[in-house]
């Protein structure tokens, strides 16, 4: 058996599903976990058109556990674990969430169809969302919120309400952008994509689940419709001959080629924390650690605009000289010299961060906001968010940083969002 024969290790349970494209197999040594298996074949029209195409689940699953490797870096909540073999992977056993979620950035496609007059090309922004009741045997139909919501949908027991559905609106949005932003890098535009949400069955929360690959999205190099390496190629083959399955799937594996380089930063930069003592150590390593988190490089410097200018600068010389970005960030207590001086003679952007005490720090404070004319330094008090503000400058030339930025909001909101949800239960 080919399966046994790809992962030796792992002990294959029962079949808890099986569809069009994959299986889903329980893992005995690994309650909460499934085996997520590729079957070898395309599919389009609901399976009116199939076809064997060698390879297919390889590719698949490339694209699939890259795309969950940039979206979980990110900082996604998603179901996919690992890469467990060519054409499978592991991933949270979820109870999933029968509506499709549709998000456009530019109209084609079944779009127009459904919205006569709106001509192919059309930018959504804000994006588009559109769902859709996976219920193949009437051609999955757009339902509205308010199917949604009176469906009363009961997955691994949490029941799909007004917050449920807003959290997946919210994810899905945030799931397009980062998709967007990486594939921008690789001067591809995201058309429209996809994607399915299942309630984890052990933790009870909504994540990204099923897969992610070129079924689930449309995808124009440098958005030009007639380059397009999705599935539309195999949908619109007017007879399938080997010929023309075999440009389908050189268009694959164009994607899944790709698709690996969209992990890959596309810019180095790094954060120079410069302090003027080290009694603001606890102070300069916890934007370290932000930046970390960021995976943006920090390095800590000790030095004093008022008691080794000479030294200040000649750091200054050291960051500026081999190229790489830098934004500094200036520590300083007391009178902040510091980031003035180095704001005054670098064109690099340098943010303060003065660590104020609860005695002076309403008067100290003034030294790092009441600046010279000419000098384009701010000022952030939370070390945190001064790390926050560094990665947003990085983001806007590095796409992993962006999309850490960009999920981070997302969990935010959600996390806001369950709060008030649990609140609400509790008083009422
Ligand atoms: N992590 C997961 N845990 C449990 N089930 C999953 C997971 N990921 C995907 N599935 C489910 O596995 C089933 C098989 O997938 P497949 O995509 O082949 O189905 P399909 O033919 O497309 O049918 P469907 O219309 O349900 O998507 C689907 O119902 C899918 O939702
Ligand atoms: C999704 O969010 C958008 C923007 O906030 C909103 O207009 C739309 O009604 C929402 N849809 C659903 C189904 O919640
Ligand atoms: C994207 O396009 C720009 C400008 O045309 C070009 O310089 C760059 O090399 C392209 N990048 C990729 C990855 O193709
Ligand atoms: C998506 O792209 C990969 C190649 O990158 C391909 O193998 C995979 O089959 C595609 N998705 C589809 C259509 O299944
Ligand atoms: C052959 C193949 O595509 N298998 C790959 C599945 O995806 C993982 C992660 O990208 C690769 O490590 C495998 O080689
Ligand atoms: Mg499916």
């Amino acid at each position: 058996n080919k399966l046994e024969h790809s992962q030796p290790k792992l002990k294959i349970g029962q079949k808890l599903n099986e569809g069009k494209t994959k299986q889903i197999f329980e893992l005995v040594d690994q309650p909460g976990l499934v085996l997520v298996q590729s079957k070898d074949q395309i599919t389009a029209g609901n399976a009116v058109r199939k076809d064997q195409m060698e390879g297919k689940a390889a590719i698949a699953n490339k694209t699939t556990s890259c795309v969950f490797k940039l979206l979980q870096e990110s900082g996604i909540k998603t179901a996919f674990v690992k890469q467990q073999s060519d054409t499978a992977f592991i991933a949270a056993h979820c109870e999933m969430i029968p509506i499709e979620w549709v998000c456009r950035r530019v109209a084609t496609g079944s779009f127009l169809k459904r919205n006569p007059g709106v001509k192919e090309g059309y930018r959504f922004s804000p994006l588009k969302m559109e769902m859709f009741f996976k219920d193949d045997a009437n051609n999955d139909p757009q339902w509205s919120e308010e199917q949604i919501l009176e469906a009363k949908f009961s997955l691994a027991g949490l029941t799909i309400g007004k917050c449920e559905v807003d959290i997946m609106n919210r994810s899905t949005v945030a799931i397009f952008e980062i998709l967007e932003k990486s594939w921008a890098t690789q001067n591809c535009t995201l058309v429209d994509m996809k994607i399915e949400f299942g309630v984890n069955v052990k933790t009870q929360e909504i994540v990204l689940a099923d897969v992610i690959d070129n079924d689930s999205w449309r995808l124009w190099p440098a958005g030009d419709r007639s380059q397009q390496k999705d599935k539309q190629v195999y949908r619109d083959l007017k007879e399938v001959t080997p010929e023309a399955m075999q440009m389908v799937k050189r268009n694959f594996e164009w994607v899944s080629e790709r698709v690996k380089l969209l992990l890959e930063s596309q810019s180095r930069g790094r954060v120079v924390v410069l302090m003027g003592s080290t009694s603001d150590m606890a102070h300069c390593e916890k934007i370290k650690k932000a930046c970390t988190s960021y995976g943006i490089p920090c390095i800590l410097r000790v030095t004093s605009a008022h008691k080794g200018p000479d030294e200040t600068l000649r750091i200054k010389a050291e960051y500026e000289g081999d190229g790489v970005p830098t934004v500094f960030v200036a520590v300083a207590g007391r009178s902040n010299g510091l980031g003035p001086v180095m704001s005054g003679n670098t064109a690099y952007p340098v943010i303060n961060c003065p660590p104020l005490t609860p005695d002076w720090g309403a008067q100290d404070v003034w030294s790092s906001l009441r600046m010279p004319s000419g000098l384009g330094c701010s000022t952030i008090l939370s070390p945190d968010a001064a790390a926050q503000f560094a990665a947003q400058i990085f983001g806007l030339t590095d796409h992993l940083v962006w999309c850490k930025l960009r999920a981070s909001m997302l969990n935010t909101w959600v996390s806001l969002k369950v709060a008030d949800k649990k609140l609400q239960a509790c008083s009422v």
